[in-house]
């Protein structure tokens, strides 16, 4: 069972009610639709589920976690009281930052008679510590994309729309593994560039067009994400240089990225490059964000983080400039954070690709 000691430690509950899907994910490896985890400060967890899913629950038994059917005619939540009964159970966390208004109405009602405590920034730290296995995932992800980015250069070539470059890139990262995209696949070219998250047109890609990859793939639950920008014929001047600032300032990042830094200040390794070339106030995002289950975890490096990114996290470095009109760049890769060092799970080459 996953860091439960250590959510206890944050949480100080008896016990912690888990019913998001991707938080019942994590806490025990199973994917459902449906089901509710009780984990108990003592050790114990209890999976309860419905017959839809109970038999395939039972391996769930190997890790230590007691898997209940609901009994007919009954809910989960009354499972839960009984449980909490048995167990003398007063305080109980809840997932204040998965729940909708209606889940936590029916929850505070159900439960009125414990305190119920929110927990979901303690369950969103506990799941930024990545162990092994998920470090594994999440490598074999990056290494699925990667494959795609080296694929896909020789699809793209002028005449190609944006749309036809997205369902390409989204077959090779499935021929090379993947069970699923992380998000929504970015491709932007020409003046579409300067969106930083451009959904993919009908525009045909031209002669001198950037055009911009920000892809993930998803393998065992897990995502990765990285951001190319590649040229299809020799860009403009300004786009060069434009280019050139994003890759420094990048490299920037990476170097300079320890176990320890904060977000802040990692953040502020790329925008210093940006701003000394005069392009601060075109890069109008983050530098970057961990993932996991979700493309989107914490902790973050920002002009206002106030993470320290710590061993065994995750970061993307991923700083971009964007000029409505003429154009955008953003080169992006994932870190992991260790003790002695950072490791660039990201291999693709990032040295300007004129295709
Ligand atoms: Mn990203």
């Amino acid at each position: 069972m996953k860091q439960t000691d250590k959510l206890f430690e944050l949480a100080q509950t008896d016990a912690a009610l888990i019913v998001s899907e991707k938080n019942r994910m994590y806490f025990t490896g199973f994917a459902s639709t449906f089901g509710y985890l009780v984990l108990f400060g003592n050790g114990k967890n209890v999976f309860i589920t419905d017959p839809r899913y109970y038999e395939m629950a039972q391996s769930l038994q190997d890790d230590g976690i007691e898997v209940v059917q609901i009994a007919n005619g009954t809910s989960a939540i009354d499972t839960v009281k009984g449980l909490f009964e048995e167990y003398s159970v007063k305080s109980v966390g809840y997932e204040d930052t998965e729940l909708t208004v209606s889940e936590f109405h029916a929850i505070k009602s159900e439960l009125s008679e414990y305190k119920l405590v929110p927990i979901g920034k303690h369950i969103n730290f506990v799941r930024s510590f990545k162990d092994e296995t998920e470090i594994s995932y999440i490598k074999r992800a990056q290494a699925i994309t990667d494959a795609a980015f080296t694929d896909i250069l020789k699809v793209i070539k002028p005449g190609i729309t944006e749309k036809d470059i997205a369902v390409e890139l989204e077959y090779l990262m499935a021929k090379n593994g993947a069970e699923g995209l992380a998000f929504e696949t970015i491709i932007a070219s020409g003046v579409n560039s300067s969106k930083p998250h451009a959904h993919p047109t009908d525009k045909i890609v031209e002669n001198g067009d950037p055009v911009t990859m920000d892809f993930g793939a998803r393998y065992h639950g897990y995502c990765s994400d990285m951001t190319r920008t590649v040229f299809v014929g020799d860009p403009s001047d300004e786009l060069h240089k434009i280019y050139n600032v994003v890759l420094l300032a990048q490299k920037m990042g990476i170097n300079n990225a320890y176990c320890g830094i904060g977000g802040k200040e990692l953040d502020s390794f790329c925008r210093e490059v940006i701003k000394s070339n005069g392009y601060e106030n075109y890069f109008t995002h983050s530098t970057g964000h961990s993932l996991g289950i979700d493309i989107h975890e914490m902790p973050s490096a920002s002009m206002r983080s106030t993470d320290v990114l710590q061993a065994n996290q995750l970061i993307t470095c991923e700083p971009g400039i964007y000029i409505p009109g003429v154009g955008g760049v953003r080169i992006e890769d994932l870190l992991l954070i260790q003790e002695d060092g950072v490791i660039d799970l990201t291999t693709s080459d990032k040295n300007i690709i004129i295709l």
